[in-house]
């Protein structure tokens, strides 16, 4: 039986408003707001992150059974910039070792492979890893994650530099079917 769950990410997200600043007062409280957001990343309302033009909406991770060494990551990267930027690599708190991956359904298998030149985020473009494609791998977990915590991480860009994050630890099955063909 296959469960369906959403990952339910608009539970964490909000309008967006990152683009004009200058339309008068609405311009000044849209660049407050951002600036609190910059400012104070903890307020629990947002669970989003940005650095320059980059912007990481609702970074999640799966929860794990005890004794599991692996997991997935996932982050949607939204770039308002005019130039490419690229996703390098990433850490989490709780793992020794991360990578960038990829996973994709080549003639009927899921196959996954490793992206050591990272994931370039197009100029206006943006990269949502999910289940079943683009993820950050979690090898050498060094504790279990539990559903319901927020766990540290990093993410770093070739442009933008490192970014502090927080991974909201979902639930196992979360988006389902993908998580069965996660195999290293
Ligand atoms: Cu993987």
């Amino acid at each position: 039986m296959t469960r369906f769950r959403l990952p339910a990410p608009e539970s964490c997200e909000r309008p967006r408003k990152h683009s004009s600043i200058s339309r008068g007062w609405i311009g000044r409280l849209t660049f407050l707001f951002t600036f609190l957001t910059l400012a104070l990343p903890h307020l629990a309302m947002a669970h989003d992150f940005s650095a320059g033009d980059i912007m990481i909406d609702h970074p999640w991770a799966r929860a794990t059974p005890t004794g599991a060494k692996v997991a997935g990551g996932y982050v949607t990267i939204e770039n308002f910039g005019n130039k490419p930027d690229r996703l390098i690599s990433a850490t989490m708190e709780a793992s020794k070792q991360v990578e960038l991956h990829e996973m994709s359904l080549t003639d009927g298998v899921m196959r996954m492979r490793g992206l050591p030149t990272g994931i370039l985020v197009p100029a206006g473009g943006r990269i949502e890893m999910k289940p079943g494609g683009f993820h950050i791998m979690f090898l050498d977990l060094q504790r279990q994650l539990r559903q319901g915590e927020k766990v540290a991480g990093t993410l770093i860009f070739e442009r933008a530099g490192i970014v502090q994050i927080e991974f909201q630890v979902d639930a196992i099955g979360a988006l389902g079917s993908a998580s069965g063909g996660h195999q290293h």
